[in-house]
């Protein structure tokens, strides 16, 4: 079988400003949630802070011809808001924008088309500090954060993504404790530092827009809980495509609907976020395109006993990973998350804004890195996206994660998800095998 892509597939690579940059107080950067977080002893493995990191910041030109040599037609970058604002709000640091000016300059001119996340967890402490994404001045101040860089970037930059994963910088911070800002709080407040978010990307895409010529396209990064048949029969497809709506209640749902789920509002009872009407309008304003963070699969399967007519079904102890725990391998998932937003919020602009995965990379004597869990991750998934494309599904693009091997959050660096390996020493760059595979099947645009 012959795996081949649709006509002017977009190819890409991703990364993130506090993964990648390095140098995260030059030039007038104020400091961010995550620094503080990296800052305290215990909280990120190994104590790892990226202050040097990968160095993109000083390294900039030398990546841009690593994804020309790899043939990389799109890069998924984003604006790290602490160089913008120091202080989140109010005067804006003009050597801080001045990095992405030369940035996507030197992508167009080697002609790489930039993909602009505006948002991806980096917030400024002071924001932090006065409630975070508990308070809907965070979401404002979003707002107008979005709204100037657009103002600067879009005769240029033409793709816009307000945020990145809402419930990674709302939940993982402030129920689970495990992102930056590191809290537990109660159900009540998570929910509200959920909606707020939600808030944010609204106010944010229409800031965009409003800063923006007519040609620019905006949307959200969005990373659901991928509802996958736990096999092909009619009863299970139908099962995880209800899964999928009211499991993704919280973020997807609210934001494509424009209203809380009955299920979700049964659920929570008391502890429903502070809302308007007025607000979900904002935050179901239409998008150009939907951006879609692929990793792993919930199995679902047909349940008529279960109150929604579904059950999950746990994996298996045995189930493989790769190489980190939450990661469990599941390809099909792909295929099934792009299927159902087509299905049920009839999708015209779909891309996978991230996918990839750790591998305990090692470098031969020979200097190479043969990461073959790694392309067979990848591998797999793009046949995914390859049977979304053959069956009509508007999936336009696809982003690996990673670029480079770069500061994997709460892990620290000891996970590797680039297709490049970086030596945080020497601050070398060496291509792995995965990337060598992803060069040859963007040349061939067929999955090889
Ligand atoms: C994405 O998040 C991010 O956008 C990207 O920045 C990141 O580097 C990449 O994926 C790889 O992780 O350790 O059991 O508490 C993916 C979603 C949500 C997956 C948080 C890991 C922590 C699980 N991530 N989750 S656990």
């Amino acid at each position: 079988m012959d795996y081949r892509m649709p006509e002017h597939f977009l190819w890409g690579a991703a990364t993130a400003s506090f993964q990648v940059e390095g140098h995260l107080e030059a030039d007038g950067a104020g400091p961010s949630n995550w620094l503080d977080f990296c800052r305290k002893p215990g909280t990120v493995a190994n104590d790892d802070i990226p202050l040097v990191g990968a160095s993109q910041y000083t390294l900039y030109k030398e990546d841009v011809q690593l994804m020309k040599s790899l043939g990389i037609k799109a890069y998924r970058f984003s604006i790290a808001w602490p160089r913008v604002f120091p202080e989140g709000t109010g005067a804006p640091n003009p050597k801080g924008l001045d990095y992405y000016n030369r940035l996507v300059d030197e992508l167009l001119a080697n002609g790489i088309t930039p993909y602009v996340t505006v948002f991806h967890w980096d917030l400024p402490s002071a924001l932090e500090q006065r409630g975070g994404w508990r308070s809907k001045e965070t979401s404002r101040a979003l707002a107008d954060y979005a709204g100037y860089v657009a103002s600067k970037l879009s005769d240029r930059v033409k793709n816009f993504f307000t945020v990145n994963e809402i419930i990674c910088f709302t939940a993982s911070g402030y129920e689970a404790g495990r992102f930056a800002p590191g809290l537990k709080l109660d159900p009540k407040t998570v929910n509200q530092t959920i909606y707020n978010g939600c808030l944010g990307h609204g106010l944010a895409l229409n800031a965009i827009r409003a800063n923006s010529p007519a040609d620019v396209r905006v949307g959200l990064v969005d990373n659901p809980l991928n509802c996958v048949p736990v096999y092909e029969t009619p009863e299970h497809i139908e099962a995880a495509r209800k899964a999928f709506r009211i499991r993704n209640s919280r973020i997807l749902t609210l934001i494509r609907e424009g209203r809380f789920t009955d299920e979700y509002i049964a659920e929570q009872g008391g502890n429903m976020p502070d809302f308007t009407d007025s607000e979900l309008k904002t935050i179901a304003t239409p998008m150009d395109c939907l951006g879609l963070n692929i990793y792993t699969p919930e199995h679902i399967a047909a349940d008529p006993a279960s109150p929604y007519g579904y059950r999950t079904v746990p994996k298996s102890d045995s189930h493989p990973a790769m190489n980190v725990e939450w990661l469990k391998l599941g390809p099909e998932s792909i295929y099934w998350t792009l299927r159902f937003c087509k299905e049920l919020w009839n999708e015209k602009n779909l891309y996978i804004t991230e996918n990839g995965c750790p591998a305990a990379d090692r470098l031969t004597p020979e200097g190479e890195v043969l990461d073959t869990d790694r392309l067979m991750y990848l591998r797999e998934h793009l046949r995914g996206v390859q049977r979304a494309a053959a069956d009509g599904i508007p999936v336009k693009g696809y982003f690996v994660w990673s670029l480079l091997d770069n500061f994997e959050w709460a892990d620290g660096f000891q996970k590797r998800f680039g297709i490049v390996y970086v030596n945080y020493s020497t601050l070398k760059r060496t291509p792995k095998l995965s990337a060598k595979f992803y060069r040859d099947t963007i040349a061939a645009n067929a999955v090889l």
